[in-house]
């Protein structure tokens, strides 16, 4: 249900912090990577997202497109829009 997306972030940012708190709140299982401890995954935010910016969530999208979305409040928006009703 949540394979198609992860989340790109690091330990101490707070607007990461938030978007971590509403994963937990709606009970996902979102991998989370942070870009901080593995340059592998900052490569990928750069070359995929366009920037070093944090947090991140990688939306995978039917037929290989991807979606990169910046901004905290978009994420938690999004998440609670897909997964509210279903947890
Ligand atoms: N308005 C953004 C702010 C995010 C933000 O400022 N993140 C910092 C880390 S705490 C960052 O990645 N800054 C690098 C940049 O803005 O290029 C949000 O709510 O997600």
């Amino acid at each position: 249900m949540t394979q198609h997306l992860s989340l790109y972030q690091f330990e101490a940012c707070p607007f990461c912090i938030k978007v971590r708190r509403a994963i937990a709140r709606l009970n996902l299982d979102i991998a989370v990577h942070d870009i901080n401890r593995s340059k592998q995954h900052e490569e990928e935010l750069i070359q995929g997202g366009g920037r070093r910016k944090v947090p991140c969530l990688r939306i995978a999208q039917p037929e290989d497109s991807v979606q990169w979305m910046y901004e905290s409040s978009e994420i938690i928006a999004y998440l609670e829009q897909e997964f509210r009703a279903a947890t």
